[in-house]
């Protein structure tokens, strides 16, 4: 692994971001005999991994899923020991299998690509990289992730404010102490519950600043079930492919009967022992939860019923009460002890709506109707989501417009691999792709492996140039949209729908199809010789360095 770029050079192939996404593409991009370089904007790999080491931070896939499933070898020597793996568990993974296929000496650490333009004579991307050479490659290949933008909402006077400031997603690589401290968290989504419990066990004092209550499963996480690994280990293959084949990438215990369908004891029954064994299985009791308001309701009047009995004090439970979205149509969040974090002396919840900050000073952040003294503000107010890591990167295709200037009125992509007018860029569970949806490394592998078998296509039929038609693209993002209005979710401001980013245009980001739907279309696409897509040789090739 470098940590600076070496002198302009020229790829085949660029990839920017080395989380899961980014190893994953290295190691099948080499396999192609492709010189490629991967350009990562952090001083390590893991992707989202390496940036939220946030307190409490784990994934809330199982830990049996949540890891790569194209070497089998790989999938049968790890060991995760917890049901839900922590943040680091998970980033040691990260490391073991960059070491174990070699791929850290074509990383190149702190190195954020800042720009990068389409030559369409030499066809070629040239590429910016911060304090480093421009380089150039055939193919540029997004690997940035659909939250890693971090965003802190602009507050009045917060520039004044003198305590120590952090954001979940960039969170300090040196051990931070809240001991003794008076702590606000503003943001009640799956960082902020997840940071909540463990900042309050912690602090002297806890603020929770909320403006939309939220739906909070329990995780019951703890050491792996024995029987549950050997039952993975011994049939890995078979039940990914069976994960592989189902809406969401992941293997849940899927409801088969609508809410409504069943009687009032056969429901309770369905919820009470979908809530014992936690996790987000619970949401899918019903066949019909996101799409049918009543069935969705059982699910969210069994929640709050759970949040009353778990809050002590009626009042907090009240403003803990989520109800503006059906449930699960913001994501849904796994919890340990979230909601019983607020029966502790030192937590303090403060619900945004009746009582709005208005601005910070240096030693307090001021409410409506309060004043907050506080030492340190979490924010755990998320991310500019799918598109404005994507954004960020100033990519100028053909005409010269940014991904950003085209995507004013909300992106546009084929399938979520490709733009038109973007020739050669590749974007890895980029929009209109089911992505955040699914198990994300189910949906990364299935990117990474449709965009090799791609390049592999274009190398046998010397394809130098790949683009996607714009009708096809057309069609593509009204699909991607006809489906979410078929469902509860565009009833939700959610960051699906763009709507925690104040302008950023509401459309749902991610294609609501299922996982399974998707990959037949993406195979079907293929098997009509890349239907949609125009390949062509170029006139004139780069010159290699
Ligand atoms: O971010 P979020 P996140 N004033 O956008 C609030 C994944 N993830 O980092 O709901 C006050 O969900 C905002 O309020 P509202 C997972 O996919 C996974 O928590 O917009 N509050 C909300 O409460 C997840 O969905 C894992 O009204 C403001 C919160 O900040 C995604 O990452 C763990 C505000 C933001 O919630 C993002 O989660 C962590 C303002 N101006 C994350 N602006 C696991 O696998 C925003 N908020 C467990």
């Amino acid at each position: 692994m470098t940590s600076s770029t070496q002198p302009s050079a020229h790829y085949d192939a660029v990839v920017i971001g080395a989380g899961f996404a980014g190893l994953y593409m290295l190691h099948r991009l080499r396999g192609l005999g492709m010189r490629t370089r991967v350009f990562e904007a952090g001083d390590g790999i893991g992707g989202t991994w390496f940036w939220n080491c946030y307190p409490g931070a784990r994934c809330d896939v199982d830990s049996m899923q949540y890891c790569y499933s194209w070497s089998d070898e790989l999938q049968r020597e790890w060991q995760w020991t917890e049901r839900y793996p922590t943040r680091n568990e998970i980033l040691r993974y990260v490391h073991h299998v960059a070491e174990r296929f070699d791929l850290n000496r074509d990383i190149s650490l702190n190195a954020r690509v800042i720009a990068g333009r389409w030559l369409t004579d030499a066809g070629t991307w040239q590429i910016d990289i911060e304090r480093g050479p421009t380089v150039s490659a055939r193919f540029l290949i997004t690997a940035t992730g659909c939250l890693s933008e971090s965003r802190v909402p602009a507050i009045k006077g917060l520039e004044q404010f003198k305590g120590q400031t952090y954001h979940t997603g960039r969170w300090p690589k040196i051990p931070v102490s809240f001991a003794g401290k008076r702590v606000g968290v503003m943001g009640t989504g799956s960082s902020g519950i997840q940071a909540i419990p463990e900042i309050a066990r912690e602090a002297r004092e806890l603020v929770v600043f909320q403006r939309t209550p939220n739906f909070s499963i329990p995780a019951w996480n703890g050491p792996i079930d024995p029987a549950h690994k050997q039952h993975w280990m011994a049939n890995y293959p078979f039940l990914r492919e069976r994960a592989r084949n189902t809406r969401s990438g992941i293997l849940y215990d899927y409801g088969t009967r609508s809410g409504v369908s069943m009687t009032p004891a056969e429901r309770q029954e369905e919820m009470d022992s979908r809530w014992r064994k936690g996790g987000a299985n619970f949401v899918h009791a019903f066949n019909d939860t996101f799409v049918n308001p009543e069935s969705n309701q059982f699910l969210a009047d069994y929640v709050r019923d759970k949040i009353r009995q778990t809050v002590k004090n009626p009042a907090t439970a009240h403003k803990l009460l989520p109800h503006d979205h059906p449930i699960g149509t913001k994501r849904i969040c796994v919890d340990s002890g979230y909601f019983e974090a607020f029966n502790r002396p030192n937590v303090t919840l403060v619900d945004l709506r009746n009582d709005p900050i208005t601005g910070f000073e240096e030693h307090a952040v001021l409410t409506q109707s309060s004043r907050h003294e506080l030492d340190a503000m979490v924010f755990a107010t998320g991310y500019d989501a799918v598109t404005g890591a994507l954004e960020r990167l100033n990519l100028r295709g053909e005409t010269g417009q940014s991904l950003r200037e085209i995507w004013k009125d909300g992106p546009t992509s084929y399938l979520g691999l490709m733009t038109a007018g973007f020739p050669n860029l590749f974007t890895i569970t980029g929009p209109g792709s089911p992505s955040i949806l699914t198990n994300v490394i189910v949906s990364i592998e299935q990117h990474v492996d449709w965009i090799a078998d791609c390049l592999q296509h274009m190398q046998a039929n010397q394809l130098e140039r790949i683009e996607p038609q714009p009708a096809a693209q057309d069609r593509w993002v009204a699909k991607v949209q006809e489906i979410a209005t078929g469902t509860l979710f565009v009833k939700a401001n959610s960051w699906y729908m763009g709507a925690n980013i104040p302008g950023k245009p509401r459309v749902f980001l991610p294609f609501i199809g299922g996982f399974s739907t998707y990959v037949a279309i993406c195979r079907d696409v293929v098997s009509k010789g890349y239907e949609g897509f125009t390949f062509s040789a170029l006139a004139s090739k780069p010159s290699c360095s």
